[in-house]
């Protein structure tokens, strides 16, 4: 009796313990996510969270200062500041040097103040105390002494020491003489916080970059342009998400320091926020961030998800950063790294966020001021368009990649170099498709730039009667179209023509009215156009108007005419280019 009521007890339990196993394998069923960041088989995410959220409090956050900086002086409080008369010349001579009034920048103060441009909510967050350590980069080539120096003051102004681990400066192979030995004495002062290190030849920003994170000693890294000043703290908020979850990679808010007077300002007058986003000839654009995605978030102050960014300005735990790959080493100089990066965050398991109580200011350059080096002679064809070949080979699917040879047409013919490390990352890591990317992050972008129906015409555009080219001479819409002697480069003068009546430069469209032909701003969210060409007769027919492209027979005048087909200023012929 005893021995059956034993039997049956240990029974019992033997059945307890296997109902326990399965309601354990039951909930561990439902409650698992195969696209989950703590998924085990992707080695980038096989870390779990912190958890630590920041609170909103009633007195000042934890990392705020604790008093206002004011002081008065040249550029102080971010004010512009003016040169005298007679010391014009010094300007613009460094602003053809430079792209930027050095001669401003040299006499305002390193160290000077600016307006805080935050939403005054950002004064009230606790962040956790167990921010990651941090080191700051900036990449350089042969910047201005006093505007680099001061992107350097302001972050050893403007962190908490305790987390900014170090400033790593790394010179991209500058020639300037003051950037030599007079940079490495100065930098002594600050008694090894600030180091720097140097290429032994030019590797543009890309790869600079990627050695800056090889090199970083700290656990979190965030890279600035080296003309850059950082905003009251700053630092914290970039911080806090990425200790949340590493795989969040986050962004300032954006301020601009002009490029004449170093007047600082924000770029976006008041509290709306904006994100990332691209056309598809891979144009970087801003947008007003989706109410779908404001509705997520308590506060206005809080991070916001983006698709991408404009590149410069970011933080990301160095260790995942360089799980990547860092940067794709096949980008060469300038320009894509920023999709690249994105689109391997994102499709890869990790976010983007912006930090609207993060602001840094960075100067608008006039225009580029140091040319592209010996990797650039190397190559057939614009570098950029080569570097987002590269980008679009490796992230795009074959629809979407369609789109970008329709809007950039003579990239089909570029030599892009090998992707296929790229590949096998990307399959190493099992990253979603780029659909996924676009259906579920750049929700927005279809909205705005969306599918390309596919060429008819391609090439540059003659007239029979003169044998010259449809020329936009490099003016910005709205303004008239040219014509021009044709120079076979395309650029300026490669026009492409949809299958819905679309005529397009570049990003821009071609139109007509009683004044003449113009190139316009393209309508936002449409690809159509009025234009149909007809083949035999090499007639552009305006729909609309339902009248010809004429070109005047005494002036280099373009309009409309009611159309005759045996007339040959009225006949045009599209004939196909290839990159030199
Ligand atoms: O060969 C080079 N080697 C370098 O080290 C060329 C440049 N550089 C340095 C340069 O000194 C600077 O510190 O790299 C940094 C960036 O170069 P910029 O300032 O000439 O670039 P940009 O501000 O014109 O361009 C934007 O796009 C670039 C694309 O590759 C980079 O991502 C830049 O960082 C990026 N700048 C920003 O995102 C700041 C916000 C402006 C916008 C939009
Ligand atoms: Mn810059």
């Amino acid at each position: 009796m005893s021995y059956l009521s034993l039997g049956r007890k240990s029974r019992t339990f033997k059945y307890l313990i296997y109902a326990i196993i399965l309601i354990c394998m039951f909930y561990l069923l439902i409650t698992y996510d195969k696209d989950s960041k703590y998924n085990l088989n992707n080695p980038v995410a096989a870390r779990l969270s912190h958890k630590e959220t920041p609170k909103l409090v009633k007195g000042l956050g934890n990392f705020e200062p604790k008093e206002i900086e004011d002081k008065d002086g040249p550029g102080e409080k971010g004010q512009p500041h003016h040169l005298r008369q007679d010391q014009q010349n010094d300007a613009d001579q460094s602003e053809s040097e430079y792209g930027m009034n050095v001669a401003c920048s040299d006499e305002i103060s390193l160290d000077r103040t600016i307006l805080d441009t935050r939403l005054p909510e950002c004064k009230h967050w606790d962040y956790p105390e167990n921010l990651p350590k941090t080191s700051v980069i900036i990449v350089f080539h042969n910047e201005g002494w006093s505007v680099l120096l001061r992107t350097v003051h302001s972050v050893l102004n403007r962190s908490p020491q305790n987390i900014l681990e170090e400033v790593l400066l790394v010179d991209d192979f500058s020639d300037k003489e003051n950037l030599k030995s007079d940079l490495e004495n100065y930098i002594e002062q600050f008694s090894g916080k600030v180091r720097l290190i140097r290429n032994n030849q030019r590797e543009g920003l890309i790869r600079t970059r990627s050695r800056g994170a090889q090199e970083a000693r700290g656990e979190v890294i965030v890279f600035l342009d080296a003309h850059c000043e950082v905003n009251t703290n700053w630092l914290p908020p970039l911080l806090a998400p990425i200790l949340r979850d590493r795989t969040t990679m986050t962004v300032p808010v954006i301020d601009g320091i002009d490029h004449k007077t170093f007047e600082y300002r924000p770029v976006y007058g008041d509290d709306r926020h904006f994100r990332g986003i691209f056309e598809w000839g891979m144009l970087y654009k801003e947008t007003e961030v989706p109410q779908r995605e404001l509705n997520r978030r308590k506060h206005n102050s809080e991070p916001y998800k983006s698709p991408t960014h404009a590149g410069g300005l970011f933080a990301i735990d160095r260790k995942y950063f360089l799980e990547l790959g860092a940067y794709d080493p096949g980008l060469l100089v300038w320009g894509g790294e920023n999709f690249e990066l994105s689109f391997k965050i994102w499709q890869c398991g990790g976010s983007i966020e912006w930090v609207p109580c993060s602001r840094v200011g960075h100067v608008y350059r006039s225009f580029m001021p140091y040319n592209f080096g010996k990797l650039a002679q190397k190559k057939k064809g614009p570098l950029i368009t080569i570097n987002y070949k590269r980008v679009i080979e490796t992230w795009f699917d074959a629809k979407y990649k369609e789109f970008f040879y329709t809007r950039e047409p003579m990239a089909r013919y570029l030599e892009m170099g090998d992707v296929s490390d790229q590949l096998a990352l990307k399959e190493r890591l099992k990253c979603k498709s780029f659909e996924w990317f676009m259906q579920n992050v750049a929700y927005d972008v279809l909205d705005k730039y969306p599918e390309l129906p596919p060429n008819l015409q391609v090439g540059e555009l003659r007239s029979v009667a003169v044998n010259k080219c449809l020329d936009t001479l490099g003016h910005g819409p709205p303004s008239l179209m040219a014509i021009q002697h044709c120079h076979g480069f395309g650029n300026n003068q490669l026009l492409r023509l949809n299958a819905k009546g679309q005529l397009g430069v570049g990003e821009r469209c071609i139109e007509a009215d009683t004044q003449g032909v113009k190139l316009v701003f393209c309508r936002l969210g449409t690809a159509d156009g009025p234009w149909i060409y007809d083949d035999t007769t090499h007639t552009l027919l305006h729909r609309v108007y339902k009248k010809c492209m004429a070109l005047h027979p005494q002036t280099p005048h373009l309009s409309l005419l009611p159309c005759d087909v045996n007339n040959a200023y009225q006949q045009w012929l599209f004939k196909e280019i290839r990159p030199k």
